[in-house]
């Protein structure tokens, strides 16, 4: 295996620029960290907002911005994108660079900017630690929280310190993670250059991202192919490469521009199978087989099942699975957390599919922090063949999404009306994303909750309280009358924000006990409820609800990454509460009203 870096091809001019691809990722990121540099200026809020609007606009667009450019497209007709905006953005996918960002990291103290990757710190916290700590890296913040001279800075406390703590060791050790969707869309441009090299017959994408974990660390990719080495030259020669890091006859590991690291190996057809299953995973999952094969006298490994010397599978990984007796498990369920024995006693699940939705119980629209309108996301979600759509907009404690009021609420329940009496082939459910207040009273008159289709409840504020208070908090709002979903039930936001303390086996009993449902929300940086509470509430006979929580007509797309998810959990069809026909959930919702 030969080691080298990347240098340009001595065919290249030296004054001919490459002009590399730029993804929608890209440009989001480099608008999140202007709005963030912006913010620590103390910039007008209104031009930091425009920044991080963009940014989740770009980063939602199911189109590449490159393409849209290319075919001429006229940025300023995307919401929210006026002339100094697109110009940027045409800026930063055609040089790759923004000398706006350029000029702001440089005037930019760069502690600050380290300390902004901390998941946690926000531009003004990390201000503050600055300015009153002088603190300029982050061993200096791990010091000052282990010291606990933290906790006596204006607007943190002993909670925020241990939280930094917390966050300095997670970032140690999870250190240039990617989220799954933002790894989908690195991936699938790769897939499909690969696909198109001569003599290939299969390419997939193995490791955790099959897996659908949260996030991954690495593409691991397969490639079934006449020949390696066309398939190699390729594949280091893509544009997005930063770097080589190993090249070998059928193996080969690069950097990205983006920092993923991608290894690709070309596997003979014959052990397809075998080796699809050996990257999969998980390590554990594999351990758990090679363990079992041996106890039969069998040799499991990335080339295939042998006994002795003898090949006795490996082209599928059925095959692989049926040498030792056992059916198929699932990509998802290979986490070494009983589908190894389940499998053994027939007693796998059949997980749900995509194409089991028949409706989304979570969406947003203009009236608060949505993008589109109502009618925008009914047809929406028609065109992606759901049959109903709840409209489940913030309440007025969230002031910052522009949350509803009653006279707003109801203004929103006419047009609903109106509209249903309009469309076709789509059913709007009233709904609401109700805040659930620090005592665990919920944010509107129950009334109005009553007259609602729909009741989503939410924590969005003292994400600080101790676990008792918290359970009791989400507990009480639970025993509401007119509760029906918890909604991104833990809290975290991944890599950012860690879950709330609060004892989630509890809130699993108590919603059984209430008949009420629990979110399995979509939004990639969510996905919340976590797997393992997934297949608690299933064991509990909690149904659960896939949502998307979209914000816009593109954040529909997001479902996909909640069936993951759900997957993990072990979810079936019927432990979904939207597969169930229309008639059917309003069945199942009028009992938790
Ligand atoms: P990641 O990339 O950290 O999100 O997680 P994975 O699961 O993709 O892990 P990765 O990329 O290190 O390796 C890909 C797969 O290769 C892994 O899921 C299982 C397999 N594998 C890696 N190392 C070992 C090992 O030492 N033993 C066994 N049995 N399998 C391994
Ligand atoms: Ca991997
Ligand atoms: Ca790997």
């Amino acid at each position: 295996m030969r080691v080298r870096r990347a240098t340009p091809p001595p065919h290249t001019p030296r004054d001919v620029k490459r002009v590399l691809p730029v993804h929608n990722a890209d440009v989001a990121t480099v608008f999140e960290e202007i709005a963030d540099l912006l913010e620590i200026e103390n910039a007008n809020p209104f031009r930091v907002r425009a920044y991080r609007n963009a940014a989740r606009l770009i980063g939602d667009l199911n189109r590449e911005l490159s393409d849209m450019l290319a075919g001429g497209a006229d940025l300023t007709e995307l919401p929210g994108i006026g002339a100094d905006l697109a110009g940027k953005i045409q800026e930063i996918v055609t040089t790759g660079k923004s000398a706006m960002l350029v000029k702001l990291r440089k005037r930019t103290p760069p502690a600050l900017i380290e300390l902004l990757k901390l998941p946690g710190l926000g531009p003004k916290k990390v201000k503050t630690l600055y300015q009153e700590l002088d603190i300029h890296s982050i061993e200096q913040l791990a010091r000052a929280a282990r010291d606990g001279r933290i906790r006596n800075v204006h607007g943190f406390g002993a909670r925020s310190e241990a939280k930094i703590l917390e966050a300095v060791a997670a970032q140690a050790g999870s250190a240039g993670r990617f989220k799954l969707a933002a790894a989908a869309q690195y991936a699938e441009r790769l897939v499909a250059y690969l696909k198109a090299a001569p003599g290939v017959s299969r390419v997939i994408v193995a490791g955790s991202f099959r897996r659908c974990k949260e996030t991954v660390g690495d593409l691991d990719i397969l490639v079934t192919a006449k020949r390696a080495a066309p398939v190699m030259e390729r594949f280091v020669s893509y544009d997005e490469v930063a770097e080589i890091l190993a090249q070998g006859t059928t193996r080969a590991t690069v950097l990205l521009r983006s920092k993923l690291q991608v290894d690709v190996r070309v596997v003979a057809e014959e052990s397809y199978g075998a080796a699809l299953h050996y990257f999969t995973g998980s390590k554990s999952h594999n351990i758990a087989l090679r363990k079992m094969g041996q106890e039969m006298g069998l040799k499991i490994n990335e080339y295939g099942v042998f006994r002795g010397k003898r090949r006795i599978a490996g082209a599928t990984e059925e095959s692989v699975y049926a040498s030792v007796g056992l059916p198929y498990i699932e990509p998802e369920l290979r986490e070494n957390r009983g589908e190894i024995e389940a499998a053994r006693g027939g007693r796998l699940p059949k997980l749900v599919e995509f194409g089991d939705l028949r409706g989304d119980l979570h969406a947003h629209t203009r009236a608060t922090d949505g993008r589109n309108t109502v009618r925008e996301m009914a047809e929406a979600a028609k065109a992606r063949g759901l049959e109903y759509l709840a409209i489940t907009e913030h309440s007025r404690r969230l002031t910052v999404a522009r949350g509803l009021t009653p006279q707003r609420l109801l203004a929103q329940m006419d047009e609903i009306d109106r509209l249903n009496a309009e469309l076709k082939g789509v059913t709007l459910l009233k709904g609401i994303e109700v805040d659930i207040l620090e005592d665990g009273a919920l944010d509107l008159p129950d009334d109005l909750l009553g007259r609602l289709d729909v009741v989503v409840a939410a924590v969005h504020s003292r994400f600080d309280l101790s676990r008792d208070k918290q359970t009791a908090r989400i507990l009480k709002a639970m025993d509401h009358p007119h509760f029906s979903i918890l909604a991104h039930p833990s809290g975290r936001l991944i890599e950012q924000r860690e879950p709330y303390d609060v004892d989630m086996p509890r809130l699993i009993r108590h919603a059984r006990e209430r008949g009420c449902f629990l979110e399995i929300n979509a939004q990639p940086d969510r996905l919340d409820l976590l797997d393992i509470y997934i297949q608690m509430a299933k064991e509990e006979g909690v149904l659960l609800a896939v949502s998307s929580d979209a914000h816009s007509v593109q954040q529909f797309d997001y479902l996909r990454f909640g069936i993951g998810q759900a997957r993990r959990g072990w979810l079936e069809k019927d432990d979904v509460v939207n597969t169930r026909p229309l008639k059917e959930l309003r069945a199942l919702l009028s009992r938790t009203l």
